[in-house]
Formats: C-alpha cells, sequence, structure tokens
C-alpha cells in the first residue's frame, strides 16, 4: 500500500491536528476574537466586560498548556510500579515560557480507548498480574547485570559459570552499551549511572587503542546502544531531566567516533559493499578471509548511520551507507529473494544459498525499518517495494505447513531456487513475524489500521502469516522438556522426517512435527522470538502473546539463571537439567529482557509509530514523529 492512498499520514496526526497544535498565546485571542461572535458581541460591550473575557480566555488558556502530562514514551519505574514521567502543573515562573514542542498528548479517557473495541487497555495495563511480571523482568535484569559488573566489567560479555569476563566481540565493553538503554527504559537507575560512568570514562580511549573488530556486530550493538541512549537520555525528547549518566552529548560524540572509523569499512572497498573488518584505532578495513560479506551483515547498518546523520548534521553516514541498498535494489534476486554471501571485490552476491536464518534475516527487516524510518518518504519506496516483493516471495517460496498437525514454518532454499527445499528453520528466523506485523499495519494496532482502512490484500495475507509463525516460534520453545526453543529446528513433511528427534515434552502436541537434531539443541538466549510476541501483542492487543512470553520467560529463569550473577546459555534443551554453556550473550541485556519488559508493560512506552527498534533492539526515533535530539 502506497502512502499516498492512506487516508492521512502519521504526521498529520500528530502534528498538523489544530486540537493539539501549540498556538501563542495573543494569537489565541485574537483569533477567538476574528472566529467567534464574541466579537460582535464585544463590539456593544464595556470595556470593563471586555477585559473581563480576555481575562477568563487567558487563564483557561494558561491551564490548558501548562497542565497537560508532557509524556514522550518513556517511564521511571517507582515502587508501586512503573508511572509516565510527567512534568507540568502551574508553576508561575514558567506561565509566560514557550512550551516545548512536543506530540500531542491524549487526554486520559481517551487513551486508554482509542481504536480499541472490546478490550480494555487501561485495565489490561495497570492489571497487578502484568506490573508484577514486568517489575520481575526488571529483577532478572538487575541480577544479570549484577553478575556482569562484578565478574567481568569492562569485558565485552560475562561467563558466569567460571565467573570472568570475556572478550568475544573486539573488546569495546559490549555488554555495558547494548543493556543501557534497557536500563534507561526500565528506569534502572544505578545501571544507568554505572554503565554511563564506565562508557564516559573507559568507552573513547577503548575505540582508539582497539584493533579489529566486527562491522556489523560493532554497529548493531555499540553505535546502535550508543544513539538510543543519547536519544533516551535527551531531556528535549521527554527524559526525566535529574536522569543519571553523563550528558547526552558524551553519548553522541562517543558515537561519532566510533561511526568515523567504521566508516572506513565503506571507504576502502572498491564497490558499494563494505569490508567486514575494521582495525579500529588505525583505521583500516579489510575483507573477511574467505573475501565474503554476509548478506545481513552489509544491510544491516543504516537504520544506525541514518540517524547519526541526522543528529550530527553530518550526511555522510547516510551517504555511504545508503550506497548498500541501493546497489542490492540493482541485482538479480528471486522473486525479492537474496543469496546469503556477497563480494565486497566485486559487489556480486555469491553462492545460491537462500534463507532468512543466519546470514539473510536482517536483510528483510532493514528494508522495511528503514522506510520507516524515514517516515516512508518517497525517495525509499523503493525499500518498501524490496521488502514487499520478498515478502510475497517468502510466502510462495519458502513457506511450507508440517505434519502431522500443520504448524506454518519458513523453511530454506540451500541450492537456489531450482533446487530442493529445506525444512531447516533457525530460530533467527523468529524476527520475522514481528517484522511482517509491523510492515502490515506499519506500526498501528490492527483495530486502528482495519477501522482507517489501511490493510491491503497483501497485508492481510503478512499479518496471518506474523500470526501463524508466532504460534511455530512459541512451539518450538514448548516442545522442549526445559521450555526453551534450540538453535535449529527441523519441520516434518512429506520429503523430510527422522524418527526419535524430539524436543522432549511429551504432552506437546507438536512432538512429531518439530525435529531437533542433536548439533542443533543449544539455547543462547536469543531474543527473536519474544521480540515477535511484543510486536504481535502492540499490534493485535491478544492476550495470548503476553502468556506465551511469561511462559518463556519462567523457563528462562528456571534453567539459564545463575546464582551468583548473570545467565548462561545452554548446550541442550531437550535434556533435564540443561549443561550450562557459560556465555551471557549481550543481547540477553539488550533484546531479550527488554522485549519481555515491553511486552508486559504500557503500550504507550516506544511507541510503535515514533520508533523503529534496530536488529539489537535499541529503539531509534522515526524522523519527524519523535524528537530527534
Ligand atoms: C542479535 O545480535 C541481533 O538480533 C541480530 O540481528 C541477530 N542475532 C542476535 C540475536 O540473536
Amino acid at each position: 500500500m502506497s502512502s499516498k492512498s492512506l487516508p492521512y499520514s502519521k504526521r498529520d496526526v500528530h502534528y498538523d491536528n489544530a486540537k493539539f497544535r501549540h498556538r501563542p498565546f495573543f494569537k489565541v485571542i485574537t483569533q477567538t476574537l476574528q472566529t467567534s461572535n464574541v466579537k460582535n458581541h464585544c463590539m456593544s460591550c464595556s470595556t470593563g466586560k471586555f477585559l473581563l473575557l480576555l481575562m477568563i480566555f487567558g487563564v483557561a488558556y494558561l491551564m490548558l498548556t501548562h497542565t497537560s502530562p508532557t509524556t514522550d514514551g518513556l517511564v521511571k519505574s517507582s515502587k508501586n510500579g512503573t508511572e509516565h514521567i510527567k512534568s507540568g502543573g502551574i508553576r508561575f515562573g514558567n506561565i509566560f515560557r514557550k512550551p516545548p514542542r512536543l506530540p500531542p498528548q491524549l487526554p486520559p479517557d481517551e487513551k486508554g480507548s482509542r481504536g480499541n473495541i472490546g478490550v480494555d487497555h487501561r485495565k489490561l495495563n495497570s492489571d497487578p498480574k502484568w506490573i508484577a511480571r514486568q517489575q520481575n523482568v526488571k529483577k532478572a535484569f538487575i541480577h544479570a547485570w549484577s553478575g556482569y559488573k562484578k565478574y567481568a566489567m569492562g569485558y565485552d560479555e560475562l561467563m558466569p559459570v567460571s565467573k570472568q569476563g570475556v572478550d568475544g566481540l573486539g573488546g569495546l565493553g559490549a555488554t555495558i552499551v547494548d543493556a543501557l538503554d534497557t536500563a534507561m527504559i526500565m528506569g534502572a537507575d544505578e545501571v544507568v549511572s554505572e554503565a554511563g560512568l564506565w562508557i564516559e570514562t573507559h568507552l573513547s580511549n577503548k575505540i582508539n587503542q582497539t584493533g579489529q573488530v566486527n562491522l556489523f556486530e560493532t554497529t548493531i550493538r555499540v553505535l546502535g546502544g550508543l544513539l538510543s541512549a543519547y536519544h533516551l537520555s535527551s531531556v528535549e525528547n521527554g527524559m526525566d531531566p535529574t536522569h543519571k549518566g553523563p550528558k547526552p552529548v558524551v553519548y553522541l560524540e562517543t558515537a561519532k567516533n566510533l561511526a568515523d572509523r567504521l566508516l572506513t569499512g565503506f571507504t576502502s572497498s572498491p564497490t558499494a559493499i563494505p569490508f567486514g573488518d575494521i582495525v579500529l584505532r588505525d583505521p583500516s578495513a579489510h575483507p573477511a578471509p574467505d573475501g565474503l560479506s554476509s548478506t545481513s551483515e552489509v544491510s544491516t547498518l543504516q537504520l544506525e548511520f541514518n540517524y547519526l546523520s541526522s543528529v550530527s548534521g553530518d550526511p555522510k553516514y547516510t551517504v555511504e551507507s545508503m550506497k548498500v541498498l541501493e546497489h542490492i535494489k540493482t541485482l538479480p534476486k528471486v522473486e525479492g529473494l537474496i543469496p546469503i554471501f556477497i563480494s565486497p571485490s566485486t559487489g556480486e552476491f555469491a553462492g545460491e544459498n537462500i534463507r532468512l536464518g543466519s546470514r539473510g534475516d536482517s536483510y528483510y527487516e532493514y528494508l522495511l525499518k528503514i522506510w520507516l524510518q524515514k517516515n516512508r518518504e518517497s525517495n525509499f519506496t523503493y525499500l518498501r517495494d524490496m521488502y514487499e516483493e520478498a515478502m510475497k516471495g517468502v510466502r510462495h517460496r519458502l513457506v511450507q505447513k508440517s505434519i502431522p498437525n500443520g504448524l506454518v514454518f519458513v523453511g530454506e532454499l540451500p541450492f537456489g531456487a531450482n533446487s530442493s527445499f529445506s525444512s531447516k528453520m533457525d530460530h533467527l528466523v523468529c524476527f520475522l513475524p514481528g517484522t511482517l506485523a509491523l510492515g502490515a499495519t506499519k506500526g498501528l494496532t490492527k483495530e486502528e489500521a482495519m477501522k482507517n482502512n489501511m490493510l491491503n490484500f497483501e497485508d492481510l495475507e503478512n499479518l496471518k502469516l506474523a500470526e501463524d509463525l508466532a504460534k511455530t516460534c512459541f512451539e518450538m520453545y514448548s516442545v522442549t522438556s526445559t521450555g526453551l526453543a534450540p538453535e535449529i529446528a527441523y519441520f516434518h513433511t512429506k520429503e523430510f522426517s527422522e524418527g526419535g528427534l524430539d524436543g522432549g515434552n511429551k504432552s506437546s502436541e507438536y512432538m512429531n512435527d518439530i525435529i531437533i537434531k542433536p548439533a542443533d539443541r543449544h539455547n543462547l538466549l536469543r531474543p527473536e522470538t519474544v521480540e515477535s510476541l511484543f510486536f504481535l501483542y502492540r499490534i493485535t492487543e491478544d492476550p495470548k502473546y503476553r502468556e506465551w512470553g511469561w511462559q518463556i520467560f519462567e523457563a528462562f529463569e528456571k534453567y539459564t539463571r545463575v546464582d551468583t550473577g548473570g545467565y548462561s546459555s545452554l548446550d541442550d534443551v531437550t535434556s533435564v537439567p540443561p549443561h550450562k554453556r557459560d556465555k551471557m550473550e549481550t543481547f540477553f541485556l539488550g533484546e531479550t529482557l527488554k522485549y519481555l519488559y515491553l511486552l508486559f508493560g504500557d503500550s504507550s512506552v516506544i511507541p510503535l509509530d515514533k520508533f523503529v527498534f534496530n536488529t539489537e533492539a535499541h529503539p531509534i526515533p522515526i524522523e519527524g514523529t519523535a524528537k530527534m535530539g
């Protein structure tokens, strides 16, 4: 659906509605006099009556503009749970100060019921059960951080069983930066202070002295984390002015230093496809040892670089990074689907392996999200078109149903379009339900989108697929003895079956549909399924997604928690008790716990029509909707 065909643009709703637009004091008076019969009446009024009227208007105006809460999708936690950050109330000194330009706020009674038939949101969001569950996620986050802080502060990751740190990502303290905006969203002030202080004191030095890092991992986790922290900590974006941690500019300056070095990956390549390995201290860049880059890695950098261009005013980040997608647009595809390797030396795809799991996944995610980030501006329509063609391709070429119980899954074409189908599905593919739902409604609830006639045939198909796949992803958890998903599952089809490789939960009705091979039974605390449950819940408002999320959270608590601090990935989700792998990935704090926390909380926090989440769950404002800092 083109944005032209929409009954209105989001911008109209948020800014151009006269009901909400700020008008200066004297404009209110003069416009009122011009447009109402007050003017005529007053022609015959005495000066005294006129002044009285003027005073009444003035007082009414001041009350309206100085008492409304100014939340912008952020929350602060309190002893009683979660509260919106508020400013307001009449303070005399503030009366003649121009109020900040903020998105309109619906009055509380409209807020809960907007576009919501049959579900009382005020009730759902203030339900003590979900408030308590959300607080449990926050406790888990603090427990994860405390282990990291005790045994691994400054390292990339915690090894919670052996109680030490490890630099698996080049040594930029990745857990700290990945976790920071989660702490901000949760109102975990102490973590915000500790992480902020470490960044302010150490990160620039580390960036200047570090050797080799991976362009993609560093961009999505470290650059994305810094930019999100910058946005969320800026007072003008609605953050509590007493927020903990350094000034937002510290995050921005550190992000620029990092991005300037990462940019070498683009500028040293002979094609539009960047080199994947960067030596930060030089800075210099070179291709990965086999000379190839993962397609998802080169196409999952642009949300971050675009936002940095917006806030720094320097277009170079956008210019370099967007060349990748402009180039991929020109390459041959199979119904919008592309191989998982690409060569920075030739700019061509390498091999024919097509999948939405590892090395393919976030290419499809960013096509949609960059278009949304750019507020669906016409220069970026090509990305939406590429996304829609690809999703059609997914439905046509990659989606099948398992036997005997018909779980919908996304398989692979390991040898290209004209070769055999594999019923293998990585857990990584479970990002797709969330992306499909977001793409269908563009962040509105399904109810709102339907009411406004915004869903075309493709959107409805994609939304249906999103719901079916979310169920499959959830069943990948509940089919195992631990209630946690394996890294990879295969689905039983007419062409593919293997006996004796079930997940171990004999009471699951999908025991015979899902096959888990011994080498694929590990769990890395990955976020993709809970990420999709979060999007599906926000969009469909169906409470089952929250219940599923809670079930998954409980399984993480039961089997991955390490008492001395932190959580650990597992070797085998089909055996109880599972052996711990001794690694807490940064995305457990950056993504998994953040999505669970948001899933159980109020839907107005980080609203989907004002933010896009980068692939590491760092929220980035949609241009022209949330304040740009
Ligand atoms: C994260 O780093 C990102 O979500 C990425 O897109 C895929 N892999 C991990 C989480 O599983």
